[in-house]
């Protein structure tokens, strides 16, 4: 299969004022189209047969280096915007919200954990609310890796590669992260995610 850059789930101004259309028009447009052109690049005459994006990603751990950067980050990505909707975030809603409280004993200590968790990724990377063992917890990855090829199942992810915020809040990390959960987090995804695991 080919990787490809897939339509935003909602208008590049749907999420504003939290996340601008100038940010979607770098940060969709020329940072995630970039990994899908070298990442197609790499992949051609690499041997690698894989029927879902999920599949060419643990196929691509094994090969690692560029590869597997480009097919990462497009995993990522593509989960990412999935993660945000218009007027999301804030106290989760579904089968979710019992097992945020019984795995982080409430959703405020899930937003500090998460937070903290995303403040704490020294340099470029991702914060994720994965599936682990039976119970959600927060997880960190570096640059392209994620939870996938370590065998937890993503429920959500926040970028914290500086090019996803810098437009809209320049350094302020930990306000972008705090911004993505009480308004941009989709748990309409989140349930999706936990009832498929
Ligand atoms: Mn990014």
């Amino acid at each position: 299969m080919k990787l490809e850059l897939p339509a935003l789930p909602y208008a590049t101004n749907a999420l504003e004022p939290h996340m601008s259309a100038q940010t979607f028009s770098f940060h969709h447009a020329k940072h995630h189209n970039a990994y899908v052109v070298k990442g197609n690049e790499l992949l051609e005459g690499s041997g690698i047969v894989a029927n879902t994006l999920e599949e060419l990603v643990k196929a691509a751990a094994k090969v690692g280096g560029a590869l597997f950067n480009n097919v990462g980050q497009c995993y990522n990505h593509e989960f990412f915007w999935k993660s945000m909707k218009p007027n999301g975030g804030g106290a989760p809603t579904g089968a979710i919200a019992a097992k945020i409280d019984a795995d982080f004993g409430s959703y405020d200590n899930f937003k500090k954990e998460f937070v903290a968790g995303g403040v704490g990724q020294f340099g470029s990377g991702w914060v994720w609310l994965v599936l682990d063992g039976g119970k959600l917890k927060i997880a960190k990855s570096a640059n392209a890796e994620t939870p996938l090829t370590s065998g937890a199942t993503p429920i959500i992810v926040c970028d914290v590669w500086e090019h996803a915020y810098y437009l809209d809040f320049q350094n302020r990390r930990p306000d972008f992260l705090a911004c993505f959960v009480d308004n941009l987090l989709n748990w309409d995804f989140a349930n999706a995610n936990l009832a498929k695991a």
